[in-house]
């Protein structure tokens, strides 16, 4: 059926001239197999592909659109900020007002920079980390993705675990000797390490809810022993809430351990998605004192061209001032988390193991091989779990017009846009997918 479709098609003419046929290796579907879907357009929580076929959108460009596509107010201020200009090189006035919405939102941050995608926040802040330290060794978790920095792209979970590489080519050992990587969640291990490394250790950089390899969140008694780790062996504690920043919580990942750990923040954040409400935007940020070290003011270079585009910040502010609407964060999370109440139901009405987590506006699931299975708690646990099940429940909820990420390593996301019959829509497709597997 696909094969005369417009997406198989557009599919074959992609592959002549663009590497795979996609630009970033997770829309090619080669972990679930079939033709990607090529996406003409988008509106509130749909998307409709090249061929008019409809989807309820849970990708959310991989979580940047948290009001839905094509939100009015967003659109308003990104076609007024066009008329003014694209680009100018130049600082702007807008660009100081995102900084300071951000810096009320993330009360652990006193400066934060702009910059236009999360592997380049993410890189930054670990040049900043390793330059305000003066320290080499940096510390990550197995199936924590960092973006494609040479550094970070070592047991990375997402894109890399869908082709079976745990590093990429073309980095090489001598880059990456300096990154240590950790079992998440594994306060032991993390005791050996900063036991063998505590004063050569610039950073430890953690998605404290790792989105890249599905949903699993770091324990409470884990990000505890981390943080204690880190300040008395003077590491700087890296939060990469490109995923969790402003869509987990308003404060991020962040405000909840705030809310579980007494005095709990992590010195520097990465943020990403939700900050460009789906344009090209990224930052990071921390203390003064330390982002100080940044040029012009300090030692530690980091520029960039499109660095608080004046379109990409219009949409950012936008954004971020939607979602700090009373009840925004309230509703979100009720949607997200009837959403997944009802995908276990489904499941277990139908006696198939399935198990799941969430968090605001942000969701993962997982087919365990037994019955009794706990949510995977790191990476080795997620690899465990059943791919092949999950391909088929990809395919059957895509074929009935559900679009979940097509790989089992990537969280999900709800958006504002998404309604009750949306949900109750994506639940009958969940019961008609596993009635039929
Ligand atoms: N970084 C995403 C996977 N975790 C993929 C982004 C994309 O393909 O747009």
């Amino acid at each position: 059926m696909m094969a005369d479709s417009r997406n198989a098609s557009l599919f074959e003419r992609a592959r002549r001239s663009i590497p795979g046929g996609v630009n970033s290796p997770v829309r090619a579907f080669r972990a679930v197999g079939g033709t990607p879907r090529f996406i003409a357009r988008a509106d509130g929580a749909y998307l409709w592909d090249a061929d008019g076929k409809r989807y309820i959108d849970y990708i959310g460009s991989w979580g940047p659109m948290i009001l839905g596509h094509g939100h009015p107010a967003v659109l308003e201020a990104v076609q007024r900020a066009a008329t003014e200009g694209f680009s100018f090189g130049a600082p702007t006035e807008r660009e100081v007002e995102l900084a300071e919405e951000i810096l009320k939102l993330v009360p652990s941050a006193e400066q934060v920079r702009l910059v236009s995608s999360g592997t380049e926040a993410a890189m930054s802040a670990l040049r900043l980390a390793r330059g305000a330290t003066g320290r080499s060794k940096i510390v990550k978790f197995e199936g924590c993705y960092h973006g494609h920095a040479d550094a970070l792209l070592v047991k990375a979970g997402s894109g890399l675990a869908t082709f079976g590489h745990p590093t990429s080519a073309g980095v090489p050992p001598e880059v990456v000797q300096h990154t240590l990587v950790l079992t998440y969640n594994d306060v032991i291990g993390l005791e050996a390490a900063f036991d063998a490394h505590g004063a050569e250790i610039a950073c430890v950089m953690i998605e404290p809810i790792a989105g890249n390899m599905n949903f699993v969140r770091a324990s409470l008694p884990f990000m505890k022993r981390l943080r204690e780790l880190c300040t008395q062996h003077g590491a700087l504690l890296v939060f990469d809430e490109v995923m969790t920043g402003f869509r987990v919580a308003l404060g991020g990942a962040q405000s909840l351990y705030a809310q579980a750990i007494p005095g709990f923040k992590p010195d520097l954040s990465v943020f990403g998605k939700v900050i460009g409400g789906g344009m090209p935007l990224a930052a990071f940020a921390g203390p003064r004192a330390i982002m100080e070290q940044l040029a012009p003011l300090g030692p530690v270079y980091q520029a960039g061209t499109l660095s608080g585009n004046p379109v990409a910040t219009a949409c950012g502010l936008a954004t971020l001032r939607e979602i700090q609407k009373p009840g925004f964060f309230e509703a979100l999370a009720a949607s997200t988390r009837g959403l997944l109440d009802g995908l276990l139901s489904a499941a277990a009405a139908a006696g198939v193991p399935m198990v799941g987590d969430c968090e605001g506006g942000m969701f993962g699931f997982f087919f365990p091989k037994t019955a009794q299975a706990a949510l995977p708690q790191n990476y080795v646990e997620v690899m465990a779990t059943d791919g092949e099940r999950f391909n088929r429940y990809f395919h059957g909820m895509l074929d009935r017009g559900v679009y979940l990420a097509p790989a089992l390593y990537e969280a999900g996301f709800v958006s504002a846009a998404h309604t009750r019959a949306d949900i109750e829509a994506t639940l009958a497709a969940a019961q008609a997918t596993l009635a039929a597997a």
